[in-house]
Formats: C-alpha cells, sequence, structure tokens
C-alpha cells in the first residue's frame, strides 16, 4: 500500500501522510506488548490499535515488549529503554514518559529489537515544549482566520465558532506528542474583541479543546488581551487592586474548568496590542499582574518581548529596531515574578531569514527566557518555497539554554496539514529540537523521513534530503544577502520588493545607495546596537574585517567593492548567491521530478511538484530585482556577464 492512501495521525479521512501513520507503529503491532501502569489509556489505545493492524497481541506478561510504569529517574517525560536479548523494556515514572517511550521505539523501529544494550536513559533538555498558533476565533479583515497562516484554516476555530467536527484536533494532539510538543495556544497573539472573551464567556470552548490535548499530555495556554479588564472595569492599569483581582477571578475560573490550564501568552504595548506603558507602568509590573493570578495554580506567564517603536521616522537615522527588545527588557531583569518567562524572539529584528541571535537572551540572568522560532513560513517562503529550518534553529537553540523553546505552529486543515507537504518536517523538527537541541537537522529529518513512509526504498530519503537539507540556505541565497533582510512585499510579506519597507514607519533594512549597502550598526558610527552584545561577540560584530560574511550587511554599511573572506566583493557575491540560488532551486525541482509519484503517493507527489514550479517561479523573480536593483545603484558590472534585467 503506498503512503498515500494513509489516513495519518490516528484515523483521519482524506488527510494525507504525516509522520506516525499506522505503518509506522508495525515494529510494535506486530510484536506481543504487555503495559504495566494506572493512567496509561492513551498508551494502552496505541498499542491495541497497532496489534489490531498488525498481528501482534496485547498480552499479561512474556511479552516482547514491556511498557512499564516504575520508579526509574528520569524526571519529568523522561523513559529508560533497555533490551535484554529477547525482551525491550520502556520504564518511565510518569503516563508521558511512557507515551514518549512508546513514539521512541516507533521512531527506532526494529532497531529496538536488536542486539541487547543496557538501559539507555531519554529526557527532554526543556519541560515544557510549546506551540502557539495565530488562529482568529473571527476570520479577521486582513489576516484571515489564521494569521499567517499557509495551511489552510484553522484547526479549532470556523467563522466564529468551535470546529463542529474536532477529529483532528485528537489526530495534531498525537502527533505533536509524537515529536515533543506539550504545549499549546490556540488562539492569535493579536487578541482581537471575540477571542477576548475566551478567558471568560467563551470558556468552554477552550475547555473543549483541553479535553481533546490532555490524552496526550498536551497543557492548554491561552493567548490574552492585557485590556481585557477594561470592559468590567474601564482600566487595566497592572497596579490598580481591582484589576489585579479582576485577574485572580478570570483566573480561578480558568482552572475550575481546565483544572491543568498552562497560562496566558501575552502581546503587550507590540503593534497596536494594549499594554502596561498606557498605564505608565513598565512590562515588569504588566507580567506579574497576571502571573500573580496563576501563581497559585501553578500557571505561568510568556510576556512576549517583541515590542518596538513601528511608527518610527525614516529620516532617523538613529532609531534602529534592532535594539527595541533589549532596552525595553534588559533594565527589568530581576523584577519579574518566579512564574514569568520572558519570550523572546531568536533574532533581534522579525523572523527574517538570517539574523545574529538576539542579544536580550543573554542579558537576562535573572529571568527564564524561552526563545521563540517561527515554524510558520512567513518570511521564508510561506509554505509554497521548500525551506527546511532545522538548521537554523539549531544553530540557537544547541548554542543556549533556556526555559524551553516557543514555536509559531504552521499547521492547519489543509489535508497535507502544513500546505506545503514537506512543512511537516520544520513542524515534527522543531519539537525534536525542543526536546532534543543537539539534534543534527540531518538526523531529524531521516527520522521524519522514516516515520512518514516507512518502509520505502531508499531513493525517498535520499531525493528528500537532496531537496531540504540545504533548502533554507538556498532561500537565503536568492533573497536576503549577507544579512539584509525585509526586502518583502509589505502587508502580506511574500516576494521580492527591495525597498518595500526601506521609506516606511515599519524600521529601514538596507540603505542602499550608489556607494554602497548595509545597515551601520556599530557603536563607532552607527546604531550602537552591537554594544548590547557581551563583550566577545560585540567585538566580533562591531569588527568590519572580524564580522562573519553572512551577517555583514546585519552589522556594517559597506561599499560594494568591499572584499569578503572568500575574496570576492559585496556586489558580486549578492550577484552570485541570486543566480546559484534560483539554479538551486530549478536543480531541486528536477530532482523531485525524477521520483516515481507512487513511492510517496500521488496527490503528495503532485502537490510538492506544484510548489516547486511556484519555487522555481519566485526564486527567478527575486533573483531578477535584486540583481536589477543593485546593479543598477552600484553601475558594477557581474564578473561573469550574466543577463541581468
Ligand atoms: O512578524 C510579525 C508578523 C505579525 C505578527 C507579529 C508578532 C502576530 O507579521 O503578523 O503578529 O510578527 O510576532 O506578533
Amino acid at each position: 500500500m503506498s503512503p498515500g492512501g494513509f489516513a495519518s495521525g490516528g484515523d483521519v479521512t482524506g488527510v494525507h501522510p504525516a509522520w506516525l501513520p499506522p505503518e509506522a507503529m508495525r515494529p510494535i503491532g506486530a510484536r506481543t506488548v504487555s503495559v504495566h501502569g494506572d493512567g496509561l489509556d492513551t498508551v494502552r489505545a496505541e498499542v491495541r490499535q497497532a496489534c489490531d493492524r498488525h498481528g501482534g497481541a496485547v498480552v499479561a506478561g512474556g511479552a516482547d515488549l514491556v511498557l512499564t510504569l516504575s520508579g526509574v529517574d528520569t524526571g519529568p517525560d523522561g523513559f529508560v529503554v533497555s533490551r535484554d536479548g529477547v525482551v525491550t523494556t520502556v520504564a518511565a515514572e510518569d503516563p508521558a514518559g511512557l507515551l514518549y517511550g512508546l513514539f521512541h521505539v516507533a521512531r527506532v523501529g526494529e532497531a529496538a529489537f536488536g542486539a541487547p544494550h543496557p538501559p539507555g536513559t531519554h529526557r527532554p533538555a526543556h519541560g515544557r515544549r510549546m506551540l502557539d498558533h495565530w488562529d482568529n476565533v473571527d476570520v479577521h479583515p486582513v489576516m484571515g482566520q489564521v494569521e499567517r497562516g499557509y495551511s489552510g484554516g484553522s484547526l479549532f476555530w470556523d467563522g466564529g465558532a468551535l470546529r463542529a467536527d474536532l477529529t483532528r484536533v485528537t489526530a495534531y494532539a498525537r502527533l505533536l506528542a509524537a515529536c515533543g510538543v506539550n504545549a499549546v495556544t490556540v488562539n492569535n497573539v493579536n487578541v482581537h474583541a471575540t477571542e477576548t472573551l475566551l478567558l471568560t464567556d467563551r470558556l468552554a470552548d477552550i475547555a473543549t479543546i483541553a479535553d481533546l490535548l490532555r490524552p496526550y499530555h498536551i497543557r492548554m495556554h491561552l493567548a490574552v488581551n492585557f485590556a481585557a479588564p477594561v470592559a468590567d472595569l474601564g482600566t487595566a492599569d497592572p497596579l490598580d487592586a481591582r484589576v489585579q483581582a479582576w485577574w485572580a477571578t478570570a483566573t480561578d475560573g480558568v482552572y475550575a474548568a481546565i483544572p491543568d490550564f498552562g497560562g496566558y501568552v501575552v502581546k503587550a504595548d507590540s503593534e497596536g496590542q494594549p499594554g502596561p506603558y498606557g498605564y505608565g507602568r513598565d512590562h515588569a509590573d504588566g507580567a506579574n499582574a497576571l502571573a500573580a493570578a496563576l501563581a497559585p495554580h501553578g500557571g505561568v506567564v510568556h510576556w512576549r518581548a517583541f515590542v518596538y517603536d513601528h511608527r518610527q521616522d525614516w529620516r532617523d537615522r538613529t532609531t534602529d529596531r534592532a535594539r527595541a527588545a533589549y532596552e525595553h527588557f534588559a533594565p527589568l531583569d530581576g523584577r519579574f515574578l518566579g512564574n514569568v518567562i520572558v519570550q523572546v524572539k531568536h533574532g533581534p529584528i522579525d523572523f527574517q531569514v538570517r539574523e545574529p541571535v538576539s542579544p536580550l537572551i543573554a542579558a537576562m540572568p535573572a529571568t527564564d527566557v524561552a526563545v521563540e522560532v517561527q515554524v510558520t513560513q512567513e518570511y521564508t517562503g510561506q509554505q509554497r518555497h521548500v525551506c527546511y529550518l532545522a538548521p537554523m534553529w539549531s544553530e540557537v537553540l544547541r548554542t543556549i539554554r533556556t526555559a524551553g523553546p516557543v514555536g509559531v505552529s504552521n499547521a492547519g486543515d489543509d489535508p497535507f496539514w502544513t500546505g506545503h507537504p514537506l512543512a511537516q518536517a520544520n513542524l515534527y523538527a522543531f519539537g525534536r529540537l525542543a526536546w532534543a537541541p543537539d539534534l543534527d537537522p540531518r538526523e531529524v529529518l531521516d527520522e521524519w523521513i522514516g516515520l512518514t513512509f516507512p518502509g520505502t526504498p531508499d531513493v525517498v530519503g535520499e531525493t528528500l534530503h537532496a531537496v531540504m537539507d540545504d533548502s533554507w540556505r538556498t532561500y537565503e541565497d536568492y533573497t536576503a544577502p549577507l544579512g539584509v533582510g525585509f526586502m518583502v512585499r509589505p502587508g502580506h510579506h511574500y516576494g521580492p520588493d527591495v525597498d518595500g519597507y526601506e521609506y516606511t514607519p515599519w524600521g529601514t533594512y538596507h540603505f542602499a545607495d550608489r556607494d554602497g549597502v548595509g545597515v551601520d550598526r556599530t557603536c563607532a558610527t552607527g546604531t550602537g546596537f552591537t554594544g548590547q552584545y557581551p563583550p566577545v561577540l560585540a567585538r566580533l560584530y562591531e569588527s568590519v574585517h572580524d564580522c562573519p560574511d553572512e551577517l555583514l550587511l546585519f552589522f556594517h554599511h559597506v561599499p560594494y567593492g568591499h572584499v569578503l573572506h572568500d575574496g570576492g566583493t559585496v556586489i558580486q557575491h549578492i550577484y552570485d548567491t541570486h543566480f546559484a540560488g534560483a539554479d538551486a532551486v530549478a536543480a531541486m525541482r528536477d530532482r523531485w521530478a525524477a521520483l516515481p509519484a507512487d513511492l510517496v503517493g500521488p496527490a503528495f507527489a503532485a502537490r510538492v511538484a506544484d510548489l516547486l514550479d511556484e519555487q522555481v517561479r519566485g526564486a527567478a523573480e527575486w533573483r531578477d530585482q535584486i540583481t536589477a536593483y543593485f546593479f543598477r545603484k552600484s553601475g558594477v558590472r557581474d564578473a561573469h556577464g550574466r543577463r541581468i534585467p
């Protein structure tokens, strides 16, 4: 049977494969399995289904695979796997750990039943591994049902109401558990009027979703509007006792409906959302008011640091959006209550293809910090372009130890879950890197391939690696030279527009003129942003000679003839990478076309092929606009004499 025929993520008809289709459970289901312990309903149901399908049996003792709750010392969610020659044993100290252990066996496959090995312990690097959905309850007139969503509608909401059929929420929960995610928000951080009511009048809706997530050990969090108390009190001043009491009462109500509720996510004083500045208070005052209400219940506040001036004057060269998060938050270190987590975008600006790591992450030693990455591909091809993001996230997550990553989800009600079928790998990789940041992105991709297309010939994996491994750098090649970002069409952010944002209030990103390009963010002559880094990095970025090439134009304004570490000039690099990037995309399309469609299922193969056509078109447009723009600015010809329009 070809994988295209599988229902995925459980038995959901019409949905095309994601990881863990029933066939991927064969290593478990074809054996005898015994399960020991209480609170293991989900584990038992998974095992029973797998055995029903693959001919194995659930037995009381004497099994090939023993799954047991016992006193092993793994910590929450951890598990221990051992094999003594004939029996593979997975032991965990809590039911979540045993579920993760079961999915681990599915991932490892037959190898879990091979040579004997001593107990190996698996523990997540982070206790909380969270996905945020930017889903609107009402269809927003500009942003639609899902803000920056490229996968159809919301899995949870449909035109103002909770979906009538929530079958796919259960399937989604299963997929998330199988990659390690254990916390989810189901509404947009831009909390509009209807969504504000989720906290109060429409609590039953989120309680219903929480009930579906719970069997897979996923806790519900909610994005809330800082101004929610205004409707009742006329104020949301976080230091006003009535406001604090309002949050305490509302939060008690939430926990009465959802006893294991995780907490709140807040976007405040950002892009028009209300916040503490409106009352002359700061972000610690704001976050602490909500944190105090959650603390008695064990909940947390994720308070976003994405605060900047989106009404700046492009003529003013001292304002630098990159500086903003640090300026607003670093001085507050030490003032947040213990259950506040400051949620920081991985780069200082906004999920661009290439940014340095945000200096704020290292600047708050006394505060829990979560790093936020964008799984939904707003700035990385909008799930029309292949862009496997694990290599980018891995660079950040493996070097920085924080409270736990947060990803903006890319899933929706699309039959492939993620619009572009290959974008499923980003969702999977987010969960795996949140669990184990040191994993090699190529191995993570191998896992996704193995779980999505179990038992297929090697050519499937080879093709997927060829198309995906370097796709992030390829996307960078044709869109964002040497750290320049935001050359996108304003509003929807798809496709090239070099000056689209250059003279707008949202920030200025390339400063190209006839002599040179790049943003001078040095302390010596620029905006001083480099000074926000710890000394070693500050020195590295401050020096035009030492700054890594890929970030050169993020930190420096240089002449077009400036020579890079590889000996080429900036302008020639811009030409070369754009031609090479567009060529690489054409090669990706050819490679995909050579894969027999039935190996991945005809629908899957066709959707990827269609989207690769669009990526080839899009990459050529990027190449032509960027090379033409910089040729016209600089007057420097391409050393290889290629055609620049
Ligand atoms: O990059 C921007 C997006 C907005 C988003 C914002 C944020 C939810 O364009 O759509 O709003 O980031 O992260 O809050």
